[in-house]
């Protein structure tokens, strides 16, 4: 799975239907992924995100956000993803402008046996007002067939919506426009019940957008993407009400270490543990309106403020010992001697390699699944242009050394096995590293019963 060319349709189609293993960040590949909404819905969490594209020639706008359509994503162990395919397109929603392009940040939620869908887009016409309108589509499923509404909703005009059930079945729509706006939904999830109130308590200054809204303990926390400075971070306020007065709490994510404008969450609790979602541009280093999602944990302190979360390359979830095990996603890697690098230049979605040029360079995989049963070798896909010798060993410190694998002098990429000399059962920290001064390139290992 890891060479799908986006390109290649036949590839794309196999996708669209099938599961594939990516547990590490940017989580999804096979496509750029935005504004990532995440429902845990019948023990499965799903994730409703926008759907970046490439404009081209009279389809979108050279250097801005271009969003045709938007698939879901499953998922039972946050590890293996399945992509259901185009659940909503711009073609397919009757007042929606076809040639807008701008099917933005959306959110999905279940009530009294539907899943509605909503989504912000541009109209065909002004009957709705101008600029942005947010619609509905309707499902039996989780991850569709949906079928549009014929109308946007009535009184509401931004972006990002995100729908809230309170405990006693209440349900609240937010969205964006300068401000966030909130209003109480009508049973049938398609009329506010009074009209959008501006939300206070939050920044006034430096755009503020994408809400999302969660209950925890009693307490109601809305988070954000705020500018501070110069591009956004995550924020959050909290307030003992869903329509708040809000009180600014804290930061829940930095801005982009690469410079991504945009960044944009949503919370969750699976299996008694919270995770962000949110985005980078992983996929697209020098155009941020390419952008990918990206899942790590979250964690409240006792007095239920959020810690900040550091964004990772190893994302959540066990990566099982048999499974291409992607180092390049590594959980902690030396200063000097390590690099990573896309393998292909010119097709990101090729993924990363691991580069280890230096004596005792190191890199570190946190949470690899050796079960109970004995693995007997190990095997590694690496070049080298000169002889090299790869040691993989369990922890940093003092671990045991499981085996050290030759990679024979060769300008081709090879697949290699090498036998373990020791196994150990359960949960482990996965460490390669090399003993000499010359580079070999890695592109990932796994272990072999
Ligand atoms: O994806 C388009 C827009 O960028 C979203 O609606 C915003 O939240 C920001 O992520």
């Amino acid at each position: 799975m890891k060479k799908n060319n986006i390109a290649a349709t036949s590839t794309l189609l196999v996708l669209l239907v099938s599961g594939y293993s990516f547990a590490q960040n940017p989580i999804i590949r096979n496509q750029f992924t935005a504004d990532p909404t995440a429902r845990v819905f019948d023990h499965t969490v799903y994730v409703y995100p926008s759907h970046d594209i490439t404009a081209a020639p009279g389809k979108g706008h050279p250097g801005w956000f271009c969003m045709e359509d938007y698939h879901v994503f499953s998922s039972s162990d946050l590890t293996d993803w399945t992509d259901h395919g185009i659940i909503v397109s711009q073609n397919n929603v009757p007042w929606v402008d076809s040639t807008s392009y701008s099917m933005w940040a959306p959110d999905c939620i279940y009530k009294n046996g539907k899943y509605y869908f909503y989504f912000p887009t541009r109209a065909k016409d002004t009957t709705w007002g101008r600029g942005f309108s947010i619609g509905v589509a309707i499902s039996d499923h989780p991850s569709g067939p949906f079928i549009p509404q014929p109308e946007p909703l009535k009184n509401v005009h931004g972006i990002d919506p995100n729908v809230f059930i309170d405990k006693n079945g209440k349900a609240y729509l937010y969205w964006a426009m300068g401000k966030i706006y909130a209003a109480p939904l009508k049973e049938n999830m398609l009329e506010l019940a009074s009209g959008p109130q501006v939300l206070k308590g939050l920044p006034e200054k430096g755009l503020i957008e994408g809400p999302f809204l969660f209950e925890r303990n009693g307490k109601y926390y809305l988070t954000y993407p705020h500018v501070q400075k110069t591009i956004e971070r995550l924020e959050y306020a909290t307030s003992d009400n869903p329509m708040g007065p809000f009180q600014f709490e804290g930061v829940i994510m930095d801005e982009s270490p690469n410079g991504c404008w945009t960044n944009h969450q949503s919370i969750l609790n699976f299996k008694d543990q919270w995770y962000l979602f949110y985005h980078q541009n992983d996929l697209s280093p020098s155009f941020d309106k390419n952008r990918s999602i990206r899942i790590d944990s979250l964690f409240f302190k006792s007095d239920g403020t959020i810690q900040k979360v550091i964004p990772t390359f190893r994302g959540v979830g066990l990566t099982d010992a048999s499974h291409h095990i992607e180092i390049d996603r590594y959980s902690l890697k030396c200063g000097a001697g390590a690099a990573i690098v896309f393998l292909d230049t010119l097709n990101p979605f090729n993924g990363w390699k691991t580069i280890l040029s230096q004596k005792d360079a190191w890199v570190q995989y946190n949470a690899v699944d050796f079960g109970r049963e004995k693995y007997q070798a190990i095997q590694v896909k690496a070049r080298s242009l000169m002889d090299g010798i790869l040691q993989i060993r369990l922890d940093k410190n003092n671990g045991p050394i499981l085996a050290e694998v030759n990679i024979p002098k060769s300008t081709d990429w090879n697949t290699i096995d090498a036998p373990l000399s020791k196994f150990q059962p359960g949960i482990h920290n996965l460490v390669v590293t090399v003993n000499h001064n010359h580079p070999v390139e890695i592109d990932w290992v796994r272990f072999i019963k």
